[in-house]
């Protein structure tokens, strides 16, 4: 029997908090949750995520949400777990509409080594822990194998941004793309690919190796400003919307390039969401602003699976 824990949106929480949560979530909605598990991180713990699945055919449309690749970024698996909760609670009929309509799949921590070592050791630490000589961590989100290792990474182990020794070499990544390829080989129902980070209220898409347009730049770049704009509606929050190469910085490796550029999956956005207003401690948003940053997540999120739907 798993204890009930008290998972909310007024603090942050550790990994075994959001697991037993989660299991919790599965036990009680048995006709509605799954709980998903990708297989094990570098160092043994379990990548688990949810599947809300309420519409029962085969054929429908699948939304796939990860987060926490970035381990320092706590705001990303709080907004993960925020968008599980209001999917399986909320009452209100236009979000309902689409918990009933879709198949959500949700990853809340794809980086369940490194999310732990913020708890425990280095409250800024990004990469997972992988060790290379003296130095440890390969940047997930510069691994994956798509122009890997081109722009806006590093070679060396000791720096933030490490690609890593090839591409895609690392468990995580292997297990998120494993995950996917089954997925598409089983059913091919991913439509909406959405990446969860931290800090700087932006709405992007691919590529980020390169200026060069995706097939669908036009259809990302109206969808991303739909989804820009309802945040404005709701929170009066400025959130940038563009392709990761114009509208953060060039980088390569990332999880939704490899979605979008080898998997096929057409509609992939990251998010940047909110940092605090005035600190040096970029990646450290008081848990007051989880609940908010959350909603306006979730908003924008919505609206890309509704832009998509008339495109
Ligand atoms: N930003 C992202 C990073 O990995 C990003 C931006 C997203 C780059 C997707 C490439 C692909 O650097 C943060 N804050 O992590
Ligand atoms: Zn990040």
């Amino acid at each position: 029997d798993i204890e009930p824990k008290a998972m909310d949106w007024k603090h942050y929480f550790q990994l075994d908090t959001i697991y037993a949560w989660m299991e919790l979530l599965a036990q009680q909605n048995p006709q509605d949750i799954t709980l998903l598990n990708m297989g094990e991180s570098a160092q043994g713990l379990p990548i688990k995520g949810v599947q809300l699945r309420r519409n029962k055919n085969e054929t429908a449309t699948t939304i796939f949400i990860e987060s926490g690749i970035h381990a320092r970024e706590w705001i990303a698996p709080a907004t993960a777990n925020y968008i599980i909760n209001m999917l399986l609670t909320t009452n209100e009929p236009e979000i309902v509409k689409y918990a009933n309509e879709y198949n959500w799949i949700v990853f809340p921590v794809m980086n369940p080594d490194g999310y732990t070592y913020t708890f425990n050791g280095d409250r800024m630490w990004r990469k997972n822990r992988e060790l290379f000589g003296i130095c440890r961590g390969v940047d997930l989100n510069r691994n994956y194998p798509f122009h890997w290792n081109t722009t806006g990474t590093s070679g060396d182990p000791c720096r933030y941004d490490y690609a890593g020794p090839a591409a895609g070499s690392e468990v995580e990544t292997k297990r998120l793309i494993q995950f996917l390829r089954d997925n598409v080989a089983i059913n091919n129902t991913i439509k909406t690919f959405i990446s969860l980070h931290s800090y700087s209220q932006m709405i992007m898409f691919p590529y980020g190796h390169t200026a060069v347009r995706v097939d669908n730049y036009n259809d990302l770049t109206e969808i991303g400003r739909k989804a820009s704009e309802k945040i404005k509606q709701l929170t009066g929050r400025i959130y940038k919307s563009g392709s990761i190469y114009e509208t953060i910085y060039p980088s390569s490796g990332g999880s939704k390039d490899w979605a979008h550029g080898v998997l096929g999956i057409p509609i992939t956005y990251s998010f940047e969401l909110r940092g605090p207003p005035d600190s040096k401690e970029l990646f450290i948003l008081p848990a007051e602003e989880i609940e908010p940053t959350a909603q306006e997540a979730f908003a924008a999120i919505l609206t890309i699976v509704e832009e998509s739907n008339l495109r």
